[in-house]
C-alpha cells in the first residue's frame, strides 16, 4: 500500500554532516522523497511535537536535544513506507539495533539517535502536517 511517513534527521546527525548519507539510504530502498526542509525547532514546537511523551523521565532532555541545532524533516512516500523507514532506522536504543541500520551506524545513545520516524498512519498524518503545509509537498 502506498503511504507517506515523516522522517526527521535529528540535530546530532545534522551536526555530523549525515544528511546526505541518510537521504541516500532512503532513496536506495526505492522510497521517494516528496517534501523536505531544514528547520531549527523552537522549544514550544519541540514540546508540541513530543507532547505524547510529556511527563516521562526522558522528556525534558529530549526537548533540549531537539532544539540544540537544526533538524531536517523529510516526507517519504512508498509501499509500506511507515514500517520500511522504521526498519531502516533501527530500534530506539542503538546498542541493540540491527546491523546496517541508521541508528546502529550513527546513533550515540537512546536520546541522540540520529533519526525519528512516524510509528503509525495516524501519527504520520499528524507529523507531516506539523511541518508541511499541503502546497510544500509534491
Ligand atoms: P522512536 O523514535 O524509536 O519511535 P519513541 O517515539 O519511543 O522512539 O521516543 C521518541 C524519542 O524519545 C526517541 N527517538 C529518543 O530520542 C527519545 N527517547 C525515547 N526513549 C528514551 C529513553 N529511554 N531514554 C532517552 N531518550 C529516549
Amino acid at each position: 500500500m502506498c503511504e507517506r511517513t515523516l522522517l526527521i534527521v535529528k540535530p546530532d546527525a545534522v551536526g555530523k554532516n549525515l544528511i546526505g548519507e541518510i537521504l541516500r539510504r532512503i532513496e536506495a530502498k526505492g522510497f521517494k522523497i516528496v517534501g523536505m526542509k531544514m528547520h531549527h525547532l523552537s522549544k514550544v514546537e519541540a514540546e508540541t511535537f513530543y507532547a505524547v511523551h510529556k511527563g516521562r523521565p526522558f522528556y525534558e532532555p529530549l526537548i533540549q536535544f531537539m532544539i540544540e541545532g537544526p533538524c531536517v524533516p523529510v516526507v517519504v512516500e512508498g509501499d509500506n513506507v511507515i514500517e520500511g523507514i522504521r526498519e531502516l532506522n533501527g530500534t530506539t536504543d542503538p546498542a541493540i539495533a540491527d546491523e546496517g541500520t541508521i541508528r546502529k551506524d550513527f546513533a550515540e545513545n537512546t536520546r541522540r539517535n540520529a533519526v525519528h520516524a512516524s510509528d503509525s498512519a495516524e501519527s504520520a498524518a499528524k507529523e507531516i502536517e506539523f511541518f508541511f503545509p499541503e502546497y510544500e509537498l509534491i
